[in-house]
Order: structure tokens, then C-alpha cells, then sequence
């Protein structure tokens, strides 16, 4: 018929863009890890994904790094921002797009929502001076700085040098979006995500905003202010407009607008500030929507310690995915840190987790399974005939998994939906321990026929739900397991989606190897 399709539910999504003043670390790879999987979630649940990721590359840091690096910014970031790109690529992360601040379309979003907030009378010029952290490229005043022993000074909260600025700059209008900020939390709850963070924004937009310096003088590496040339945006302004220019702002017409506001930014916990007090206050002031959601995940220690150039425990993410693999590492960060919390990376946990959960609880099943019906049903799908009770107990178990990972993923617990998969991965081991199979081949091999099918329908199901967290090795399950590509989605579990008996399966190969190597990957 000539009935136009349904349209699709959209869900868009970010993560923070990323400073590319030095080389991408674990916490960037968690980060982009994190949005991966939940993107990749809503496009197995039916919906049209817009999930944007990229790098921040203005600003005096950015500057500064090129300057001691010999080169110009641009020289500069075109490098380091690759970088970013090739781990986002080698994590297996599926970006629809990567933007990147220097991108001239960019400038042209950022440069039309300062005009909005100047047209609503929010900005205005005036002299501006405060003790200036370069590394956080913000102004902070003298009470949330202490004074160090050789006359410097260092912001309370960052622990990063301050030095004296004084500017004629333009100024945002913070204050005057106080009370529409606190209304915002108290009608949206779900706004900004953990709670604690919500309840720390909220408290400090209480204690009362003053406005906010939004232009520099003191370098050029940045978007012009409109009609004012010798000023450049602060870098945040520029910076969280990216979420804007990913949806075609401000062209009205492109495809992607759809897109906005977006479902959800994903970000850590450093910058729930910049996300949800003055994000939603620039939008606000320009008369456009705001995100539904701000989430600030925890941060990824290294053995419990903060990762420090100093201490030499940076984790490179391409080191950690040659010597894992680029699934086992996604299943630890996601599994072992409660999203919203902090985490610990140790050589020791990984191992802990590849060899126990992956190769041992999923890979196993799937190998032992598969392997006797290679051997014993002409490697093809068994009929089952008809399933007892413990058949239909464990497939009740497994097709409630889509149901639970919504509920859960409506939370952002991604932990527990690997905690919730994994426990019925369990319980299908007990069954397939239980039922013996390879005793039945002989003494009553319909009742064999029955238990390989439940076991590798539980596998298949298996396997549609943890393609957004292990999407190789969840795919190559799949393969085993001859789904075809069309019936991948959550809605193929269950009833609709059943294995279809006689279906020649390719010999099993293991999808999660062990890992065996003993020494520690050099830091
Ligand atoms: O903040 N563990 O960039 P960035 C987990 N350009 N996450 C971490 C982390 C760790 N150890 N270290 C950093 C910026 N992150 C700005 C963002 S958005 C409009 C502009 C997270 O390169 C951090 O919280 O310093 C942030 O979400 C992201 O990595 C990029 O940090």
C-alpha cells in the first residue's frame, strides 16, 4: 500500500566533547563506551538514534598546548582530535556523528545562539576580573581559592593554578535565571542524573548565580563574538552548543532537528555544573528547548587512585583493548562500575571478569551447547518436540530479559542490566547442568532434542541483549547461531523469534577466549 511508515520514536543522545590537549584516556574511553551501549540499545528497541561524540578544541589550554608542542592549534588539533576518533572507531563505538569544534559550521551554531541571548537582552559588556584557572578556563572568586606557601594560588575545587585576570568582557545574565533554574529541577526530576548531583546543582544555584564572563580577550583560539571580533567566546559557550550543531542548528530544515532537544547528555561528573546550571540557562535565554536529561557518571580510577601524568597510571585505551580485546574491556567498565559511581580498573578485576563471566558462564554454555549439536543433531537446530516444565521456566526467565533492560535502561543502570542477563546466563548453566544432556543421547534422545533447544534458544536470547555491550563477540553468538540480521532486535525475543528447527548451524568456535597471560601490560 502507499500508507506512509509509522514514524519512528527518536531518542538523541551525546557525550561530552572531549579536550584533545593530550591523548584520549580510560575515562574518555568509559565515557564513549557508557553512550555507545545506549545507543546501541535503542536502536535494537526500535528507535531512530542520533548519538553524537567529538572534541573541544578551542580555548587558551588548547592554545597553550600547541604552543609548547612547536606547532600552530590547528596543526595541532587536527592531530590529537584523530586520536579521539581512532579510539571512539576501536572501541567499536558507532558515533552517527563526530563533531568537531573547529568545524565552520560550528562556529556558525554558536555565533546564532549568542545573537539569540544578546536579542533578549542577556548580554552585556563589562569589566570582569577574578583569579583565572587556564585548566579550567574559569574565573573563580578569592574565597574558592587558597593560597599557597610561595604566594601562588590554586581554585579549591580543581586544585588548579589561579592567576589574576582582569577583562573587559561580556557578561551572561546567570542571575536572572536563578528561580527558572530551581523550577526546572522541581518539574523535572529526572533533569540531571544521580540524584546526588542533582541535589549538589540545585544547592549551589541556591546559594545564588552571579552572572558569567562569556568572552576573552587575552587570546584569539576561539569563535569570534559576533560583531565584536577582538573577543572570542569562552570555550563553553562554543563548546556546549555542539549539541545544537550535531542536529543542524541553525538550519531549520535539515534532517536532523528532529534530534533536538536531545533525550539525554551523557557526561562526567566534573561538568554536571556547566550542563545543567548554564546550558539550560543559554537555551532558555535563546528561546530554545532544553535536553530531558543530564546524566554525570562517575569517574574510572586506576587502582582506586586518580590518573595522573605525574603518577604514571594513565591508562591508554588502545593498549588496554590490544591486550583484552575490545569486548572484554567494554564489559568491564559497564559491568563492574555502577553507572553514576566511581570505579577501579585493575589487571586483576579484568582477568577476574573475562575469565569468570565471559569465558567461563557465557562462553562455555555457548561451547559445550553448540559442540553437541555439531556432533549429535547433524549441526543443525534439534527439534524440540514438546518442552517440559524446567524448558518453559527457563524460557520464561530469558524472554523477560527485554522487559527488565527497559525498565532498567529507563534508569541508566547499566550495571544491572549485565548483573540481570548474567544471572539467567547462570541459571541456564544450572539447567544445562542439571538436565545432563549428554546423557540423554542414547537413553532418550528426544528429550536431548529438547534441552539443546531450550539451551540455545536461551543463547540466542542472549545474544540479542548483550549486542549493545559486547557488540563483536554478540554477533558472532548470533552467527553461531544462524540468526539473521533482520531478526536482531529485542522484539525477535521470545515466541515471534524462535530458532526455527532444521536450520544448519556453521561449527562452533569459542566466542570468548580465557585469558591465559599472567604478566601485567606495561603502563
Ligand atoms: O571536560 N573517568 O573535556 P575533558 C571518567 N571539553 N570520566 C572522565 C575521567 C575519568 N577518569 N576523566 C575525564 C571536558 N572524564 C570538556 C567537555 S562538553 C560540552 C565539554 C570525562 O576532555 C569528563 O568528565 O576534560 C568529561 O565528561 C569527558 O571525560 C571529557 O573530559
Amino acid at each position: 500500500s502507499n500508507a506512509p511508515a509509522p514514524l519512528k520514536k527518536t531518542f538523541g543522545l551525546s557525550t561530552a566533547i572531549s579536550y584533545p590537549n593530550g591523548a584520549p584516556h580510560i575515562g574518555h574511553a568509559y565515557e564513549v563506551i557508557a553512550a555507545d551501549a545506549i545507543a546501541r540499545f535503542h536502536r535494537l528497541d526500535g528507535y531512530d538514534v542520533l548519538f553524537s561524540t567529538g572534541t573541544d578544541e578551542h580555548g587558551l589550554k588548547i592554545q597553550q598546548a600547541a604552543t609548547r608542542a612547536g606547532t600552530t592549534p590547528r596543526a595541532y588539533v587536527d592531530g590529537t582530535a584523530a586520536r579521539f576518533q581512532a579510539m571512539a572507531d576501536r572501541l567499536d563505538c558507532a558515533y552517527d556523528r563526530f563533531i568537531r569544534t573547529t568545524e565552520p559550521g560550528h562556529s556558525a551554531a554558536a555565533q546564532e545562539i549568542w545573537r539569540r541571548m544578546e536579542a533578549n537582552g542577556d548580554i552585556y559588556l563589562d569589566k570582569y576580573a577574578g583569579w583565572y584557572s587556564v585548566r579550567d578556563e574559569a574565573y573563580y572568586d578569592e574565597a574558592e581559592t587558597r593560597l599557597l606557601e610561595d604566594g601562588s594560588r590554586r581554585s579549591l575545587a580543581t586544585d588548579t593554578p589561579v592567576v589574576w585576570m582582569e577583562e573587559e568582557n561580556f557578561l551572561f545574565r546567570l542571575s536572572a535565571y536563578q528561580d527558572r533554574l530551581l523550577q526546572l529541577y522541581a518539574d523535572q526530576p529526572d533533569f540531571i542524573g544521580p540524584d546526588t548531583r542533582r541535589n549538589e546543582v540545585a544547592s549551589f544555584v541556591r546559594s545564588g548565580l552571579k552572572d558569567l564572563s562569556v568572552s576573552r580577550t587575552n587570546f584569539d583560539w576561539g569563535v569570534p563574538v559576533p560583531g565584536h571580533p577582538s573577543h572570542v567566546m569562552y570555550v563553553w559557550v562554543d563548546a556546549l552548543t555542539n549539541y545544537l550543531t550535531v542536529t543542524g542548528f541553525p538550519d531549520g530544515s535539515d534532517p536532523r532537528k528532529k534530534f533536538w532537544p536531545m533525550d539525554l547528555h551523557i557526561i562526567g561528573k566534573d561538568i554536571v555544573r556547566f550542563h545543567a546550571v548554564y546550558w539550560p540557562a543559554f537555551l532558555m535565554s535563546a528561546g530554545l528547548p532544553l535536553p530531558k536529561r543530564v546524566f554525570g557518571h562517575g569517574f574510572l580510577l586506576s587502582k582506586g587512585e586518580k590518573m595522573s601524568k605525574s603518577l604514571g597510571n594513565v591508562l591508554d585505551p588502545f593498549e588496554l583493548a590490544d591486550t583484552y580485546g575490545v569486548d572484554p574491556v567494554r564489559y568491564f567498565v559497564l559491568r563492574e562500575v555502577p553507572f553514576g559511581g566511581d570505579g577501579s580498573y585493575s589487571h586483576e578485576a579484568i582477568i577476574g571478569r573475562i575469565n569468570a563471566d565471559l569465558a567461563n558462564d557465557l562462553g562455555n554454555l555457548a561451547q559445550r551447547s553448540l559442540s553437541m549439536v555439531a556432533k549429535n543433531c547433524d549441526g543443525a537446530v534439534p527439534d524440540p518436540g514438546s518442552l517440559d516444565e524446567a524448558d518453559r521456566a527457563l524460557l520464561a526467565q530469558v524472554d523477560a530479559l527485554p522487559e527488565r533492560a527497559r525498565t532498567l535502561m529507563g534508569d541508566l543502570a547499566l550495571h544491572s542490566i549485565l548483573a540481570e542477563i548474567w544471572a539467567v546466563v547462570a541459571e541456564a548453566n544450572r539447567y544445562f547442568a542439571a538436565q545432563e544432556p549428554w546423557r540423554l543421547r542414547k537413553s532418550d534422545p528426544a528429550r536431548m532434542n529438547a534441552v539443546l533447544y531450550t539451551t540455545l534458544e536461551a543463547l540466542r536470547v542472549f545474544g540479542i541483549l548483550t549486542q549493545p555491550f559486547v557488540p563483536g563477540a554478540a554477533a558472532k553468538l548470533l552467527d553461531l547461531l544462524a540468526v539473521p540480521a533482520d531478526r536482531r532486535s529485542l522484539a525477535a525475543v521470545g515466541e515471534g523469534g524462535r530458532l526455527v528447527p532444521g536450520t544448519a548451524l556453521a561449527a562452533p568456535a569459542p566466542i570468548f577466549p580465557r585469558f591465559e597471560r599472567p604478566e601485567t601490560p606495561s603502563a
